[in-house]
């Protein structure tokens, strides 16, 4: 075979983690697959990648290892900002992508319906024929149109919930065989805290916690609770496999969520980041440990809440969205199990890895995303999207508090088969009027219908008065938002908690499972590009200072 030299490609190609997308290709056969990728006429490769706005420039430069940077290469960059990568599928001319349809959306193949949660189905981004992903490879008729269109990614995400857990999830393609030839790529050796210079940060390793117990776990992450051994201090420490990034069509959310860390550190009630850290398979972030469990949790025992405690919530809550909103942040998250309670009964929002950063007032994203119960009609119904959805949700959450079931309770449908699936979830979040029990205050009742408007122009919280209208909401009259964002208002339920470690409000069903992380496979790490994480240790200086107290 021919042996061609080892290139830096821009800006555009370097994140794609190459042996992810071009399985049963050796490393060189990779590249020279990629480099055909830059001049479009390469026959034999199904999948290829892109990037919106990519302009197929080259490093003219040679390495001295692969995954080493070229002469004047600036990895910084590489690192910038949100940015989505797709996937492309190459078939009889077309270009197909990944999408998510509305249900209008029909198989030019096999003429049925295309819809469901994830990215059911392709769209060629040249012709714009739609099929299901699992008819893409036996289209026959070939493309019809050359002109390829720079486009938007998006990912999504599934799960399911009234008043039960659900896990926010995105899709992700497929995984490919693992490649026989792929080099392992040098990991960033861990700095020794001894090698450090005087006045720069310790970096943190995982055999500096004792992990305790698990507490949670989602699609990407599992979630424990673990001590940092020199301090005896609790903290939470979200671990994340590194081949589920990789795998997966996007892979820089987890930047994302640092950034947005980095943001909330600052935040009465959103969780701040202690720090991050990496093994060969996994990122570790260790986050402050909020000790009165969650708001799914406490309903689960509270059945419904009195409308006093539900504002109080309702409201401190707007404030962390408003924050991260005023931010370019949208959290896409909120839900019951995302609301944590600290020791004195404030609440605290966790887990930003469904975050969108960058966004200014009057942007709007695609991205398909959330949890099933929570997600706004405009991003059902495959439409641009801003803020509006988080006040969406926490039009879901105020009512799952004041009413002790979801606004969009399917229960009564579980025996149905027909009724007992998303799509019924969905068409019921789109069509159905939302009933409010009488038991309501008016103003309570005034205050879910604002939120939980179909229509974002019209939702409380989206119009030109934008949080000021939530503010001024009678619902929320008797609240003093200064004093409240200053934690001044004492919270209407202190959780029980006997000690640092009680364990009393954590969810159980965690109980049984094991603590330990299983061990590092090397065939898996083979398949990781390590250079996609290089960067990620980080220290808050803050908690840090904090430590050094104690
Ligand atoms: C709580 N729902 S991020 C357990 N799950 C989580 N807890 C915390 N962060 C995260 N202090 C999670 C999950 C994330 C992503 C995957 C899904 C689960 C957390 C952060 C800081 C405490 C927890 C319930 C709970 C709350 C408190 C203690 C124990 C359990």
């Amino acid at each position: 075979m021919m042996r061609l030299p080892w290139v830096c490609w821009s800006e555009c190609v370097r994140e794609v983690g190459w042996q992810t997308l071009y399985c049963g290709l050796n490393a060189c056969e990779r590249l020279a697959a990629a480099h055909q990728l830059l001049s479009p006429t390469y026959p034999s490769l199904d999948v290829i990648i892109a990037a919106p706005g990519c302009n197929r420039r080259l490093f003219p430069n040679v390495p001295a290892a692969p995954g080493m940077p070229c002469t004047g290469e600036d990895r910084s960059i590489y690192r910038r900002g949100a940015r989505r990568w797709r996937k492309l599928y190459r078939v009889n001319g077309h270009i197909f992508q990944a999408k998510r349809f509305n249900r209008r959306a029909f198989c030019a193949y096999c003429q049925d319906r295309i819809w469901g949660l994830g990215r059911q189905g392709f769209k060629c981004i040249q012709c714009k024929l739609l099929v299901h992903k699992k008819c893409h490879k036996l289209v026959q008729k070939p493309c019809s149109n050359e002109h390829v269109d720079p486009i938007e990614v998006k990912d999504d995400a599934n799960g399911e919930s009234t008043l039960g857990r659900a896990a926010s999830v995105r899709s992700r393609a497929e995984p490919e065989p693992p490649l026989p030839e792929t080099p392992p790529a040098p990991v960033a050796a861990p700095v020794r805290n001894e090698d450090l210079e005087p006045g720069s940060q310790r970096q943190y390793s995982l055999e500096d916690f004792e992990l305790i117990r698990v507490i949670g776990r989602g699609s990407y992450a599992k979630v424990l609770m673990v001590e940092l051994k020199r301090t005896k201090r609790v903290y939470a420490m979200k671990v994340i496999k590194k081949a589920l990034v990789t795998d997966d069509e996007d892979i820089d959310w987890v930047q994302t969520e640092k950034h947005v860390f980095e943001t909330a550190s600052n935040h009465p009630f959103l969780v701040g980041l202690h720090s991050c850290f990496q093994t060969p398979s996994r990122l570790f972030f260790v986050i402050e440990f909020v000790r009165g469990g969650d708001l799914m949790f406490h309903m689960q025992r509270q059945r419904r809440l009195p409308e006093e405690h539900a504002r109080f919530y309702a409201a401190e809550i707007s404030l962390a969205l408003h924050f991260l909103h005023e931010r370019g942040v949208i959290y896409r998250d909120l839900k019951l199990d995302n609301v944590l309670l600290d020791h004195e009964g404030h609440i605290k929002l966790t887990d930003y890895g469904m975050c969108k950063e960058g966004v200014r007032p009057g942007d709007t994203t695609s991205t398909f995303c959330g949890t099933p119960n929570y997600i706004a009609p405009e991003i059902l119904r495959g439409e641009e999207y801003g803020f509006s959805v988080d006040w969406w949700a926490l039009g879901v959450l105020t009512y799952e508090m004041l009413a002790g079931r979801s606004p969009f309770d399917i229960s009564h449908a579980a025996d149905n088969p027909d009724q007992n699936t998303e799509d019924y979830l969905f068409q019921v979040i789109l069509e159905k009027t939302i009933r409010i029990p009488r038991s309501l205050s008016v103003k309570a009742a005034s205050v879910l219908k604002g939120f939980l408007n179909k229509s974002p122009s019209e939702r409380l919280g989206c119009g030109e008065g934008g949080f000021l209208d939530i503010v001024s909401h009678p619902f929320f009259k008797s609240i003093e938002w200064e004093m409240l964002e200053q934690k001044q208002v004492v919270p209407p339920f202190k959780p029980r908690l006997e000690g640092e470690r009680d364990l009393a409000n954590f969810p159980p069903e965690f109980t049984d499972e094991p603590v330990h992380l299983t061990p590092d496979n090397d065939t898996e790490i083979a398949d990781i590009d390590q250079s996609e994480f290089e960067g990620f240790e980080y220290v808050n200086p803050l908690l840090m200072s904090l430590e050094d107290c104690v």
